[in-house]
């Protein structure tokens, strides 16, 4: 069993995610949410977080609130491929439920201190909350067991030519978290979530399945196909932090290659992860695995067998 704390924006993918953590029982102790300030404002993905709980029935699970803004800046958030309220525009009706009055970072802070070296992070959002962790104590990164992050591209962004959203978001906040000396870190970007397509076939399979779950996937995708056919003319959905989930599911689902990342803050390439693989820079030493691929196939048999056990055989019929 792996305890996780998801540090998320939800954010449609980070929904689907979350959902993904949530059902592997046995496999995944999903101990809080933080949220963070990125797809949408800070109020918005927390609000979301209830729902997506809700939708799991796991209102048990406790949500601390985290930063409002990047640690420097001040970005437009991304509703065009969230929507207005970040989660697909269902108007879903909002949770009761109310965040922990500890603020996240302390959150994070304490849990990792209490029990340490066991505890995974996966942050999913911009990474203001795991920076400020490291700034406010020494200890932090020596008390977590690894983190695995989705961000960052070696190759084309999705913001500019160069960023990918997360680390665009919040650069200054990425460096330090890659400059910080964990024990492990994963980064997870886009030259491996590009690999994990959800196309018509595949949602209209989410459909058909009929669960409230499935449903809801398929209705908070809508909003998300619309914005990759806006943006880029494709069909279909990039399901970017649903991958790190699988990922700590089966590790062979993503390819990896040891290496040196840092991360611009400043110019044309600002929020941009610049990738030294350490095979060829020999002078750089390793700070992080970086995926460099997916298996589509094994990605979309482990998303079936967890969220839909019985229909990860019917995934093989379709072209994945
Ligand atoms: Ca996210």
């Amino acid at each position: 069993m792996q305890k996780i704390i998801i540090d998320t924006d939800p954010g449609i993918d980070d929904a689907i995610a979350i959902l993904l953590a949530l059902s592997a029982k046995q496999e995944l102790e999903v101990l809080a949410l933080t949220t963070v300030n990125g797809n949408v404002g800070l109020d918005k993905v927390t609000k979301n977080a209830f729902r997506i709980l809700e939708i799991a029935g796991r209102n048990d699970i406790p949500v601390y609130k985290g930063s409002a803004e990047p640690l420097v800046r001040v970005h437009e958030h991304c509703e065009a491929f969230h929507g207005d309220d970040g989660l697909g525009n269902l108007r879903m009706a909002e949770s009761q439920r109310m965040p922990e009055e500890e603020d996240a970072v302390d959150y994070l802070i304490r849990k990792v201190r209490e029990d340490k070296g066991n505890i995974t992070l996966v942050p999913i959002g911009p990474l203001t909350n795991i920076a400020k962790a490291i700034q406010k104590d020494p200890e932090f990164i020596h008390n977590v067991k690894e983190v695995v992050i989705m961000g960052g591209a070696e190759n084309g962004g999705n913001m500019t030519p160069h960023a990918e959203f997360n680390f665009w978001m919040d650069p200054e906040a990425a460096k330090i978290v890659f400059q910080a000396g964990f024990k492990k870190v994963t980064m997870i970007g886009l030259d491996a979530t590009r690999d994990v397509w959800l196309n018509s076939d595949l949602r209209e399979l989410l459909w058909q399945i009929n669960t409230p779950a499935s449903r809801f996937i398929h209705q908070i995708t809508r909003v998300y196909v619309d914005g990759h056919w806006n943006y880029a003319k494709e069909i279909g959905c990039e399901l970017c932090d649903v991958l790190i989930i699988a990922y700590l599911l089966n590790r062979e689902i993503v390819k990896t290659k040891e290496a040196f990342v840092d991360v611009e803050t400043e110019g044309l390439c600002q929020g941009a992860s610049v990738v030294y693989p350490t095979f060829i820079y020999k002078d750089k030493k390793k700070n992080c695995l970086v995926a460099t691929g997916a298996d589509k196939k094994l990605f979309f048999e482990t998303f079936f067998h967890y969220l839909f056990p019985g229909y990860e055989d019917i995934v093989k019929q379709y072209n994945v």
